[in-house]
């Protein structure tokens, strides 16, 4: 018999998964966890088997973007890939948005949905994009209180009726940028025959404009530049015949990866659009959406990490070299458990800000737990997306040349990988935002936070604190952010590493190996 080698294979990723399993062990009440079991494995065993052969098969597949029909007229349809229609329905029929609003469980229900979005998210090509941004809306929304449109949109987004669901957009970006979104050009004009109002611009980059609605940002005319000139605005995206409402989607993106994502350039020529809240300050208004994004991109990375680790895992038993399965060979094993030490590190900041995120949520947070979330969102989205990014090119890096080939579906781990630090604020965005996040109070509640975790203040937490406080030149504190927050981020992921590890034993190895992988990164020639 030629030789023929065994694909990785997958089996349910939530019986399988024994850090998912061993947290949400320690965090939840036992009834608690008894109750939901059964539908984290059932999304486990779908992750595991159908959706994933689902997704292998879809591969080729990508959205279409039909502008007029036969007659000529414009109609801008989107047509979507097989998977994630099923995936539409799997996560409304699970509950992936309405977990967190029903509050069966009150603020841990918010931990409950990021598990479900984590077993979730690695099989479905992405569809995480606009179930983040449809979270984010209804938090938007409900946060609001703006009554009419919380009856209109927000049971739409929250409900498990895949007849009745709605998806929201986010469109934010212009051609003058993704990250200094206070340049927004877009104009919103008073509508003379409506309450509302009507948008004119570009906006360059709408990701999933497959949403029936979107919240976006527009400056009413007569308002000052910059970002408090801007005003939050609801829009309705079709027609009851499906038509796109007075706006033209130019083309989709063609990207390096999420290909799967329907994202575009659109013109709005007039868009009937409502204020959400007040006239102005509509980056201040958008931010409890951006933070909601923020928490799934981290909930992705950490998702797509030990997606990458269980192929490796799995296939390091059926491949051998030299003589052995790489099970065996302790190079190999030692690069696994690298990748499984920061895997496990990133799931555990990102589940924390989860559970934070579910106690403001539910008002049970209290002044300091609402400085740190402020302070963690940020650090976590920016951690874990640089560890999504170099975990899933080690990954690839585990099967040798079959990991850099197309129809194996590892090279989709690296490029969705690589949208993580991109989108929603990158990398150095997002550490000059934990800077504005940061204050004497907020730094003093994060050390604290991270001395009960661990039992006493890392080092490498000392030697941030002190290089923080000690300089007062702004741009040496900006060109040393992206560091200072990094270090942030992997003392928390260490802390709370080390907390885990004393109810769960098989912790502890990470722990360890993760506490000498670089956590310091401060470099002080900078100051
Ligand atoms: C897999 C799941 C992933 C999710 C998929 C979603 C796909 C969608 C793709 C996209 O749409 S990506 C576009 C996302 N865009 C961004 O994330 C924007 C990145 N840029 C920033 O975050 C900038 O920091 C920012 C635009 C906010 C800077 O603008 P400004 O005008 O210089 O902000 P400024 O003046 O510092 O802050 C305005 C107010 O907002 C301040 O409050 P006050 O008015 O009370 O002073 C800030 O404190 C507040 N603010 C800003 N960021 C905040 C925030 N408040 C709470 N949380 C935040 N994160």
């Amino acid at each position: 018999m030629p030789f023929q080698q065994m694909p990785p294979q997958l089996g349910n990723q939530y019986e399988d998964d024994r850090v998912l399993r061993s947290y949400l062990a320690r965090v939840l009440p036992a009834e608690m966890l008894r109750e939901i079991e059964a539908s984290l494995a059932d999304m486990g065993r779908l992750a595991g088997g159908e959706l994933y052969e689902l997704q292998l098969a879809d591969r080729l597949n990508e959205p279409r973007l039909t502008q007029w029909d036969a007659w000529g007229n414009r109609i801008d349809k989107i047509e979507l890939t097989p998977l994630w229609g099923v995936a539409e329905r799997v996560a409304v029929e699970h509950g992936v948005i309405a977990t967190a609003y029903e509050q069966k469980h009150g603020s841990l229900s918010r931990v409950h949905q990021c598990a479900l979005a984590y077993l979730f998210t690695p099989s479905t090509d992405i569809f995480s994009c606009p179930l983040a941004m449809t979270d984010g809306a209804a938090r938007t929304l409900l946060g609001s209180g703006n009554q009419p449109l919380i009856d209109r949109a927000v049971p739409h987004l929250i409900t498990r009726d895949p007849e009745e669901f709605w998806t929201a957009g986010q469109w934010m970006t212009e051609l003058t940028g993704g990250s200094d979104v206070g340049l927004s050009e877009t104009v919103a004009r008073k509508d003379p025959e409506s309450e509302g109002y009507r948008l004119y611009g570009r906006k360059w980059f709408t990701s999933a404009i497959s949403s029936q609605m979107a919240l976006t940002l527009a400056r009413p005319e007569g308002n000052p530049p910059g970002g408090r000139g801007l005003a939050l605005f609801y829009v309705e995206t079709r027609d009851a015949a499906g038509r796109p409402r007075n706006m033209e989607v130019n083309r989709l993106k063609d990207k390096l990866g999420t290909r799967k994502v329907p994202t575009a350039e659109l013109t709005l020529n007039g868009t009937p659009a409502q204020l959400v809240i007040g006239t102005s300050d509509g980056i201040r208004n958008i931010a409890p959406l951006l933070n909601i994004t923020r928490l799934w991109n981290g909930i992705s990375a950490v998702a797509l990490m030990r997606r990458g680790v269980a192929l490796a895992s799995d296939y390091s038993r059926k491949r051998s070299a030299f003589g052995a399965a790489l099970s065996e060979k302790p190079l190999h094993l030692d690069t696994l458990a690298g990748l499984e030490a920061e895997a496990e590190a990133a799931f555990h900041l990102a589940f924390y800000v989860a559970e934070l995120t579910g106690r403001s949520e539910t008002g049970e947070v209290s002044e300091e737990d609402a400085a740190l979330l402020r302070l963690l969102t940020p650090i976590m989205k920016l951690t874990t997306a640089k560890q999504a990014v170099a975990v899933a090119s080690e990954v690839l890096e585990c099967f040798g040349g079959a990991g850099y080939v197309e129809d194996t579906g590892l090279p989709l781990l690296l490029r969705d990988s690589q949208v993580l630090p991109i989108w929603e604020g990158t990398t150095n965005v997002l550490a000059l935002d934990t800077l504005r996040a940061l204050n004497d109070d907020s730094l003093r509640v994060f050390r604290t936070a991270v001395s009960k975790l661990a039992g006493n203040v890392p080092a490498a937490l000392d030697h941030a604190t002190s290089w923080y406080t000690r300089i007062s030149d702004r741009s040496v504190l900006e060109s040393g952010a992206r560091r200072f927050a990094l270090t942030l981020g992997r003392t928390m992921e260490l802390a709370l590493l080390i907390n885990h590890a004393r109810s769960s034993e098989e912790s502890v190895v990470n722990a360890r190996r993760f506490a000498a992988s670089g956590i310091d990164l401060i470099f002080d020639d900078q100051s």
